[in-house]
This record gives C-alpha cells, structure tokens and sequence, in this order.
C-alpha cells in the first residue's frame, strides 16, 4: 500500500520584513492577512495598498522526515503550486515549477528514506528532519522575463497574464481586484510506495441502450519489473483483472457493462454514479487503489449546418438538451480557500436557480475534484475551457510546454466525471483576433495562441479524450469561413446590447447557442455598504466606483435606465431601479431565446457567481447574497413556463414545455386596463408537445395575462403611469424569522423586500413580485435569529416600483 504523511498545517511563511506562521494550503495574502499584516483587501481601496504583496517574492519553509515505514520510493507531491517555484530539500534543488494548474511530484528517496523503524538510534543524520524550502517568485518577475524573451501580446487587461499559467483573473477582470497570489495552493504530502503505484488512471466511460462501455487506460510507475495485475471494480463487483507484464507501464481495458443505469443530466432522469475502483496487485499484496464515482453517459453536440446556418445542440445519450447554464468565475479570488461546503453551496444555489449547465471560464482554473463531484451528483453539466481568456497567448517556449503539459494532466484527471461533457479551447480569443483586429499590433500577427486552440489542444482532446466533444472557443463559429461571434453559426457572445443598447434588442436575433450575455446590477445593498466608507454613499462616490470594475459600467447602468424610468434621484432608488432592470434584461433575453428553441439551443449567463464586492453581471454578489436576478432564474428556467413575445408584428403567448411530458390545459389570457382592472378573457386549450415550444397569438392591451396550469406570464405595455397599489403588509414572527404577508388592493408592479436590511443573514424567497389588484403572496424571511415585525416598515426593507418613482425626488 502506498503511505502517505499529509504535509498541510502549519509551516513558514518569510518574506522582506516578514516571518510569520502560514496556512498550506493557503497564499500569501490570507497568511499576512491572518497575522494582521495587511488590511481586508476587499474594502475601500485597500486593493490598492496590497498591490505590493503581488510584486514581492516569498518562501514557504517547514522541517521534514518520513515518519512512515520503508518504502522503494518516497515522493514530495504537490498537488498545486502558485506559482514560480523553487522547491529545495535539505539545500537540494528538486525542482523548478511555472504553471499553477499542474501538480508536482519530486522524489526525495535518497534524502528521506531510511524508515523510521530501521533508523540506527546511533546514526545522528539517519532520518534527521531536513528543512524544505519553497521559493516562490513574483508572478510579475516571471511574466515580465517571458515576455522579454517572445515579444508583446494583444490583451483586452493591462496586465501580462499570457505570459505565465497562473488563474488570469488574479490579474483583475472587468469585475474582479488585482490581487496577484503566490502560495501552496492545493495539498501537498509525502508518499512512499514500493514495486510500482497507478500514475494515472483514465476511464472513459460512454452509454449505450441498456449498458455502458468503459474505456480504461492507466499508467504505472515501477520501481521493479515485476508482473503485476489491475482489478478493475464497479461497485465493488469485479469487472476485470488485467495482466500488466513486468516489462510494461501501461494498460488499457475496454470493459462492456451491462445492467446499468445512463448517467443523465438535470430533468433526464437520476445521475447515476457507480464507483469504480483499480486497485494494483503483486500477487495477492495491495500496491495501490485508485477509487472514483464515474457515471455512463453520451455526449455529443449537433453543430450541423441547416438553412439559417450551423446548429449547436448538446445531446445527452441521444437527447437534444436546452442548456439553461450559467458561467462561473473562481468563487474566491483566493481559490486555496475553497471548500466543498463552500462549493456545495454555491452549486445547490445553481440548480436552485433551475440551471442544467455550469460553464467554467477560461480566465479561473480547472476547478477542484470536489466542484466535479457535486456536478456529477446534481446531474449539473459542466463545459469546461481551456484557461485562456481575452488576450493572445505566446505558442513559444517556455509557455508552449507548459500548456501541454496542464492540457494533458487536466484532461486526464477530469476524465472519470461524467459531469464534464465538453473542452472548449478559449474565451474569446479568436472573436476578440478578429473583431479588434489584433493582427495589425506588435505580437499578434503570428503565435497569438490560435495553434493552441485549432491544433494543440484538440488534438490532446483527441487522443486522451475522444468521448467528449472539443469546440476552438466561445464564441466560435466552426471555422474562419465565418465570423467567430456570427448569431447564425454555433455559439455566439451577446454583448453589444448591454454595452450599447436597450435590453430589448436581445429580440431582434435568435443565434444558435448564447454562450455569453448578462447585464450588471450593484450587489445586495449590506454588501455594498459594508464594502466602503463613503459618506454619503452614491453611485460614483470613490468606494463605489472602486467597486466597479466595468469600462463605463456606471453609464452603461445609467443608460440602460433611460428609455424605462427616470433618472434616480436616490442611491436607494438607483440600486433598486438598476436591480430591476438587470432582472428585466435577463428575462428579456432569456425568454426570448427559449422561445426559439430548438433553433436556440441554450443560454449561459454571465454570470453566476462574484469574488468580491461589486457591480457586476453576477446574480450571486461577492459576499454571497442574492441579488434578485437569483429569483428571476428559477422562472426564466422552469421546466414549463409561459413568456409573451412580440413576435412577426404581433403579440404570442410562447408556451414552454421543457419537461418529457406533453403539457395540455386551457391557456387563458386576460386583458387589463393599465390600472389592472380586468376587460376581457379568453380561453383555448392547448397541447405542447416534450420538450418544445408552442406560440399561441393573441391580441394586444396594456396589460395581458396567461395562465396555464398554475403558471403565468404578464405583459406590461408601457411602465409608467402607475397608480397607487395599496398594499397592506402584516409580518408575523416565525422562529428564525418573518413571515411577511403582502396583499394589493391595486396593481403592485415589482414589490422587493430587501432581506438583508433587516439583518445582514437574513435571506428571502423571493425577488421583485408583481401583484394584480386582489392578490397576496408571502415572503418568507429566514435569519439566524429573531427578526422584529416592525423591521419591515423600515425604509426601503419593503418596496414597490410605483413607491419607488414617486418617492423619486432628488433629496
Ligand atoms: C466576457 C467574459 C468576461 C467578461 C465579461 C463581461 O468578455 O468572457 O471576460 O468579464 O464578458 O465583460
């Protein structure tokens, strides 16, 4: 069996003027910010005043010994380094590392491998600790030598991320901080193995009627040409025993499976895991075990041409699948924090929110096991990419090997989770070559990274991993035929209607698959105070402004306003209003393309989740509260909805059956004067086929209602001239709580009860609620602890849109 001495704790942190206990795993910076060293980067503009801990360098330091029994080898492993080392033993070099999305192994046998059992007590030097040393330089020292050696690059960001694999958002984003990481940032430990251990164990697994195939390869390290043999279990059921001749280092398996269950994704049935286990045998003594969940499942994505162009239809074992995703950044900017619980959440809140489809942004990392783990286990699909973002990447050395060689481990080490069903090779780089013509600047006429994406990485996919469908990037059209981002031919990036336009120009196209598209909002009102010390607190108040990160992005807010409300005179009203139309844009969008469905074949928000306080596309603020857009998702991605569309110069009533049942029921459609009050209805019984959409046409009027088996959509002709809606609000105590009761006598558009006004944890159910003269609904509002009724009379805790503008008064 391999032994294995987990190295995390506490070890030494050492830098100019400092030397301190730190956390591995962990960096730099929640090392110095547990000692008090540096200031909460995340408030005001402290980002600023740590600028100085991502230019330094630093050195990890701990004493070690092998406390473990005799061992043919003993390795140093590290699971992930942050990211320029130089690992040393005992004052030995063992190794050098430049990539923080590929892990380590060194071994230090000559140095550490007299047993501690069979140490000679007399022998002062057998077994003594030796101090190992990580030395970790800049990330900017390192960045700055690769592009002194391969020239200048096109980059969207002022800072040189192309030029060291290291996560690129540590650089700062158009919603994140610059805080440039150095640490050990994934666990690292001593193994001592003996004969031979499973290097790498790849399985393949796919479905097919009734069964599955599992398509396994794994790699041996030895260190004695003995003949060996790999058992091969599925739940603890053996499959196979492989011969692996004494001579060899690999194997490969193909085992059909019979009797199995298809792993499906969210509404296609349970994600079925089974646990596979290899376990590597000398005779009848255990040297290793590998042990996974793997899932059986098919993937593939249509992208054939039809008349109106070239498809992107992800099927799962046969099925086209409307992908309703969202995309996600690191959920921390200091990735070392993360925990399962922490992923948990987060990927819980997601299928919460109706999502089938997370996507993971080249600019972040290849995730941790356990957000893969989740996804397989929420029937959450995953669409990775390639960690390249927003800017041309060197193919020269030294980053060429270094791409290859993350590419390969990651595609191996993510190849048992049948939650990943694609590779994609960028974001946006081939679009952002073309649309700012990249070519015509120093460094972006030739090696910019398209080889990466066309050649390189496809063909690692290839070879390690033919059962998932690669795509060059996103946005991509399938070739340079057309443009990258062409609405007609496969995935496409929507941004010019929130950096130009008004939300409801997401009507005037229907591309193929929306890979990209959000609108911003400022976070929950808490974690925008919380984040600043102005006073007042206004929308371009410094803290604020620090705080949002987007060119422009204050006047892309502020005209995204104009054609629906007048200006806020408030940052209240500001904060309400720009939350209400970020919600408003994104039903915009994504009910419109749901209703193209098949010929629109997903959406993936930009984007789920924050990593800091800020104004931002997210629907999930950094300090992890929701805004309302959370709420709209779980509407704009139920499984059977109703959405009214303009559509062909009039008005349809697009029914949404994203269910395996057929939906049948009298639709009706009320017509309402703009005060609310009921003119007309109508009824027609209608019958949806699986998984499709039905356009019911239907005449227009102020304000419209359709209602089909308990869902409904509205139609609001225009959104002034709103009356009094005369609400009567009753909260009554619940335990660890309020159960906020709102009737309205008039027409209530967009009531928002603000939870974490009333107390900073204090969670609701709901986002803006629209309310017909007569109707009731109930806010439920949770908190760790007791909440005062009378809370909810306090300012702004409890609005409504019509409150909101007429109270829109300059103060
Ligand atoms: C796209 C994304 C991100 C960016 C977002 C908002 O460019 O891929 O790089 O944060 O839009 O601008």
């Amino acid at each position: 069996m391999i032994d294995i001495q987990d190295l995390s704790g506490t070890w030494n942190l050492r830098g100019t003027d400092v030397d301190l206990p730190a956390e591995v795993p962990g960096c730099v910076h929640t090392d110095l910010l547990a000692a008090g060293r540096i200031p909460d980067p995340f408030f005001g503009d402290n980002e600023h005043a740590v600028a100085w801990v991502g230019r330094q360098d630093w050195t990890y330091q701990r004493d070690l010994t092998w406390d473990g029994p005799a061992h043919d080898r003993i390795d140093l492993v590290f699971d992930g380094l942050d990211t320029v080392a130089r690992v040393e033993l005992g004052g030995r070099v063992l190794g050098e590392t430049r990539n923080m999305h590929r892990s380590y192994r060194f071994d230090v046998t000559s140095q550490l491998g007299t047993a501690a059992a069979d140490r000679d007590p007399a022998d002062a030097t057998a077994g003594a600790s030796l101090p190992l040393s990580v030395y970790l330089t800049s990330a900017y020292t390192e960045a700055a030598r690769v592009e002194a050696l391969v020239g200048p690059k096109p980059n969207c960001y002022p800072e040189p991320f192309p030029f060291v694999r290291k996560m690129a958002c540590s650089f700062g984003w158009d919603w994140g901080p610059t805080l440039v990481t150095a640490g050990i940032w994934r666990p690292v430990r001593l193994e001592g193995w003996s004969t031979a251990r499973l290097a790498t164990v790849r399985p393949l697994a796919t479905y097919r009627d009734g069964g599955g195939d599992l398509d396994l390869t794994v790699d041996v390290e030895r260190t004695r040409d003995r003949a060996l043999r790999a058992q091969v279990l599925l739940d603890g059921r053996e499959l196979t025993v492989v011969d692996v001749p004494a001579d060899q280092t690999s194997l490969r398996a193909r085992i059909p499976v019979d009797g199995i269950a298809a792993w499906s994704p969210r509404g296609y049935g349970p994600p079925a895991l089974y646990e596979l286990t290899v376990v590597l045998l000398d005779g009848d003594q255990e040297l290793d075990r590998w042990r996974r969940h793997t899932g059986f499942r098919t993937v593939t994505i249509d992208r054939g041409a039809d008349d109106a162009g070239t498809r992107f239809v992800i099927e799962v074992n046969g099925e086209p699948v409307l992908a309703k995703g969202v995309n996600w950044i690191p959920d921390d900017i200091f990735p070392s924090r993360m925990t399962r619980a922490r992923y948990e959440k987060r990927l819980r809140e997601a299928v919460a929110a109706g999502v089938n489809l997370v996507r993971v942004w080249g600019g972040g990392i290849y995730e941790d096991r356990a957000f893969y783990e989740l996804c397989d286990e929420l029937g959450l699909l995953v669409w990775q990419d390639f960690l390249f973002a927003c800017a041309c990447y060197p193919e020269d050395e030294p980053i060429f090997s270094e791409v290859v060689a993350e590419a390969r481990e990651n595609v191996t080490r993510l190849s048992p989770h049948p939650s990943l069903i694609t590779w994609n090779g960028n974001n946006e780089n081939l679009w952002l070559h073309d649309a700012m013509n990249w070519a015509a600047e120093p460094g972006g006429g030739e090696s910019w990274g398209e080889k990466y994406y066309l050649q390189t990485l496809p063909a690692i996919v290839a070879e390690l991993d033919p059962t998932r469908p690669y795509q060059a990037g996103s946005p991509w059209s399938g070739s340079w035929e057309h443009a990258p981002n062409s609405p007609d031919h496969q995935t496409f990036h929507s941004w010019e209607v929130w950096n130009r336009e008004d939300y409801g120009n997401y009507r005037d196209s229907a591309p193929r698959f929306v890979s990209e598209f959000g609108w911003q909002a400022p976070p929950a009102w808490t974690t925008l105070r919380d984040a600043v010390s102005d006073d007042p607190m206004l929308p371009d108040s410094p803290g604020v402004l620090h705080h949002q990160k987007a060119e422009d992005g204050n006047g892309k807010l502020a005209r995204g306003l104009e054609p629906h409300f007048p200006a806020p005179a408030s940052t209240e009203a500001w904060h309400y209003l720009t939350q209400l139309n970020q919600v408003r844009a994104i039903r915009t969008g994504v009910e419109h393309w749901r209703s193209h469905w098949p010929h629109t074949a997903g959406t993936i928000l930009w984007q789920l989740n924050d990593l800091w306080p800020v104004t931002s596309w997210a629907a999930i603020d950094g300090a992890g509260r929701y805004k309302p857009l959370y709420f709209a998702l779980r509407d704009v991605h139920a499984d059977r909805a109703l959405t009214i569309q303009p559509r062909d110069g009039r008005l349809v009533v697009a029914v949404l059956n994203d269910h395996p049942e057929p939906w049948t029921g009298s639709l009706s459609v009320e017509s309402r004067d703009s005060s609310g009050t009921l003119l007309h209805i109508g009824a027609e019984e209608v019958e949806v086929a699986p998984r499709s959409v039905t356009l019911v046409p239907i005449n227009g009027g102020d304000v419209l209602v359709a209602t089909l088996d308990g869902r409904r959509a509205l139609w609001f002709a225009a959104d002034h001239h709103l009356g009094d809606p005369d609400l009567t609000v009753t909260a009554s105590s619940v335990p660890g709580g309020l159960d906020v009761h709102v009737n309205a006598a008039g027409l209530a558009r967009d009531i928002l009860l603000q939870a974490d006004r009333i107390h900073p944890d204090a969670v609701t159910d709901q986002g803006f609620v629209t309310l017909l003269p007569g109707e009731s609904t109930t806010l439920h509002v949770r908190a760790p602890i007791d909440l005062d009724p009378r809370s909810v009379k306090d300012p702004w805790v409890l609005t409504d849109l019509a409150s909101v503008l007429r109270e829109n008064r300059p103060s």
